[in-house]
């Protein structure tokens, strides 16, 4: 077998969201956040699950990272709950849970794992979604508040930071699409608060810069290819359409400082009310980023369907493709392909890879074991077509496992497992899967075969 060896330094981890793993929300003093909520109302989350418990992480830390140890990982991504730093939002400290992430960094650094912290990973306070969350346009100001705090307080130490997860949930998802928190349908409030999430990156971003904080600063977006189902005419320019709703308007305005002009005159003839766009606003969220990272799952293909309104496509896939559960086909071109759109396209030459993993129903076995194989071979091919694209000159300086543990996976609830560690919710027994001893393999010869 070919062995193909990754860059010194590389970085291998793993990543995980502070909703989706620490569950105590009740705990010392966190607030509510809009997720809270949302798990509250009956029907909106598969099996009425909630990120109550989760994988107990709040209580497991040490316990945890000595499992991260023992597979050898260099570095673990996660995020800060704003509700356990500043219940309502905004205002007084809550000095306890700045005490968890303070802890968490100082054991994640005594076993020789480098931290990387994702500031808002979806988990806003529901106090500040009663005053109309990300669309209203005091946020960024919220967010920057916030940010502060947590690069004050924890800044000494941490280096990596990440300001926004994949905004097109947060804002799509959440606020038109109705599957996350909030669970709003409204189309323009989606585009309102993905502008002011925006907004927000910008203004942490200028103010990392101006107060000299050490250490390096990015983003992490999800694009993943749009496709059209046929060559026909209809269906390219749907693919164009989808390519435009979920990787252009999010990529553009952060490297070209604009939106796309296509998407905004379809909106614009759609009747969805937009931002401004003010020039100000455009140059701050296109401030220079120290790295841009991707979480690549799968391509999708897509047809027109003119019923959907206002973007008038749906996903439909070839038949008979491989899939992982979910239906998401397994497309690892489709990553070699994304990594050097980004570099080619975007001119984009320092890029992490902060998501890639799979979803599977994992049981452990009679022996006490998780045969994951089809995970083992998702993982393995997305971590030959990630050195393809290094080989050809994409400059990627690292790659997160999504996700070290099975968690709550939002609307999915406890069903969909994408972990290398196997996680038994009623007793929080952790097992390490057979991808986590592949992946920890891989760690320690740092090349894949
Ligand atoms: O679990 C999520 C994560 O929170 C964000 N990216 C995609 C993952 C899998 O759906």
């Amino acid at each position: 077998m070919e062995k193909r060896t990754f860059p010194k330094d590389f970085v291998w981890g793993t990543a995980t969201a502070s909703y989706q793993i620490e569950g105590a929300v009740r705990e010392d003093g966190r607030g509510e956040s809009i997720w809270d909520r949302y798990c509250s109302i009956p029907g909106n989350v598969r099996r009425n699950d909630t990120g109550e418990v989760a994988c107990d992480h709040y209580h497991r830390y040490k316990e945890d990272v000595a499992l991260m140890k023992q597979l050898g990982m260099k570095a673990y991504r996660f995020s800060v709950a704003w509700t356990r730093i500043l219940p309502k939002g905004r205002g007084e400290i809550n000095e306890k849970g700045i005490r968890f992430y303070s802890d968490l960094v100082d054991e994640l650094l005594s076993a020789g794992i480098e931290p990387y912290i994702t500031l808002y990973h979806w988990d806003l306070p529901q106090a500040l979604q009663d005053i109309g969350g990300w669309a209203n346009p005091e946020m960024p100001g919220y967010f920057l508040e916030f940010s502060r705090i947590v690069f004050d307080r924890l800044g000494d130490r941490v280096k990596h930071w990440m300001t926004l997860n994949e905004p097109y949930c947060a804002a799509f998802l959440g606020n038109y699409e109705g599957r996350m928190a909030p669970g709003l349908h409204d189309f323009s409030t989606a585009v309102l608060a993905a502008y002011h999430m925006y907004v927000g990156h910008g203004l942490v971003v200028k103010d990392f810069r101006e107060n000299h904080r050490e250490g390096e600063i990015g983003i992490a977006l999800n694009l993943m290819g749009r496709l059209p189902l046929t060559q026909d005419e209809k269906n390219l320019a749907a693919a164009k359409r989808a390519d435009g709703y979920l990787n252009r308007w999010f990529i553009e305005p952060i490297v070209k400082g604009e939106y796309p002009k296509d998407m905004i005159e379809l909106y614009r003839s759609k009747g969805v009310v937009l931002p401004e766009f003010r020039k100000e606003d455009l140059a701050l969220i296109s401030q220079k980023l120290d790295f841009i990272a991707l979480n690549y799952y799968n391509d999708f293909w897509v047809k027109e369907d003119k019923s959907r309104w206002p973007l008038e496509f749906v996903i439909e896939n070839p038949p008979h493709m491989p899939e992982t559960d979910r239906s998401w086909p397994i497309t690892e071109e489709g990553f070699t392909n994304m990594l050097l759109r980004m570099k080619n396209e975007y001119g984009v030459d320092n890029i992490f890879i902060s998501e890639n993993g799979a979803s599977y129903h994992d049981v452990v076995n009679m022996e006490g074991k998780v045969v994951d194989n089809a995970r083992c071979d998702f993982l393995r091919r997305h971590v030959i077509a990630l050195h393809k694209a290094i080989q050809e000159g994409v400059n990627v300086r690292g790659y997160f496992v999504w996700s070290l543990y099975d968690n709550f996976e939002w609307a999915e609830g406890y069903d969909s497992r994408f972990g290398i560690v196997h996680i038994d919710f009623g007793t929080q027994k952790r097992t390490i899967k057979e991808s986590g001893y592949w992946y920890s393999n891989l760690i320690a010869q740092n090349a894949v075969e």
